[in-house]
């Protein structure tokens, strides 16, 4: 899979490596794990993310400092290489600019539809996660240089990219990936889990607590909805960010097959749509002029709470009907 990317980035002397923006466990667990690849082989590495790391992952940056990338310091680079993400607008402002130095680009990724920046790439949509990509590089090239910092960074983007193994995107490969990692990274999961997950504030609980007392159920108990307003984000002190992960709540329903979250943002609301049948939340979505994935998805509303649920409602019921 890497045969063609490993001796690329090794002919490099300095590599620059960039996160998307809004980083997740995936994203920035990658790009950690691939940083040290780079170092254990001789190749300086920076890493690059626009924005603030996440409470629950900034132990990953123990490992691997991550700075907020200024353009006029990235000409003393010989090449850049993206991960967790297939165009360069998913990377920032400074990252959109970054054809301009006329670098070689490089991209290690698991979502549809790359871009044509990239000089070399592995992009695997069957991938559960860019971490279980990057074990695979280590893999095929020397599987002996995982050492406990770059396993626990792999080890995150696995778990948090697949649901804690939930998703069907887990194939015995990213068992084999994550049992390998444990191995050679000689710690227990617990270790990592409790940093991720066990170090939300209280008052994203108490926001959970306003948002699944919003939860209905439509058309025949198969779908559900759930909404926060901007009086609950008051209410608790809380914004956007803290409503991460609450989509999974109205899918664990018995029953359903699919499930809305509507968030009220500035002067629209933003649509969070996930499945787990199959229904296709990329066409509901994109007849909201939204798009994503089959199981995953997103769009924007612009209206009120009630008219937007009862619109999208209406939207894949006719959806559904057409099938
Ligand atoms: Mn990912």
């Amino acid at each position: 899979m890497f045969e063609k990317l490993i001796p690329e980035l090794l002919s490099h002397k300095k590599i620059g490596v960039f996160s998307h923006v809004r980083p997740d466990g995936d994203c920035l667990g990658s790009q950690v794990a691939l940083c040290l690849w780079l170092q254990k082989n001789g190749v300086d590495s920076s890493a690059f993310n626009e924005d603030e790391v996440n409470k629950n992952l900034e132990w990953l940056t123990e490992f691997k400092k991550i700075d907020k990338p200024d353009f006029s310091d990235l000409k003393e680079f010989d090449a850049f290489v993206f991960v967790d993400g297939n165009a360069l607008h998913r990377f920032g402002d400074t990252a959109e600019k970054i054809t301009e130095l006329g670098k070689p680009l490089y991209m290690i990724d698991h979502h549809p539809q790359p871009d044509e920046v990239f000089k070399e790439f592995v992009s695997k949509t069957d991938a559960s996660s860019t971490c279980e990509l990057v074990y695979n590089l280590f893999a095929e090239h020397d599987i002996a240089q995982i050492d406990e910092q770059s396993a626990k960074a792999m080890y995150v983007g696995i778990v948090t990219d697949t649901g804690s193994f939930q998703f069907d995107s887990v194939k015995p490969g990213t068992m084999k990936a994550a049992a390998t990692l444990l191995e050679y990274g000689n710690f227990t999961p617990d270790e990592v889990v409790q940093k991720v997950y066990s170090s939300k504030p209280m008052k994203q609980i108490k926001l959970l607590g306003l948002a699944l007392d919003t939860i209905s159920l439509h058309e025949n108990q198969q779908i559900a909805t759930m909404y926060v307003t901007k009086a609950m984000f008051q209410k608790t002190a809380t914004s956007n960010e803290d409503t991460e992960g609450f989509v999974a709540y109205p899918l664990s329903i018995e029953g359903v097959k699919a499930c809305i979250f509507f968030r009220e943002d500035e002067d629209r609301i933003k649509l969070s749509l996930r499945s787990q049948s199959d229904i296709d939340v990329n066409e509901w979505a994109r007849e909201l002029n939204g798009g994503g994935h089959k199981k995953a998805a997103g769009a924007w509303y612009k209206g009120k709470m009630e008219e937007a649920i009862e619109d999208v409602i209406s939207i894949g019921r006719k959806q559904w009907i057409n099938d």
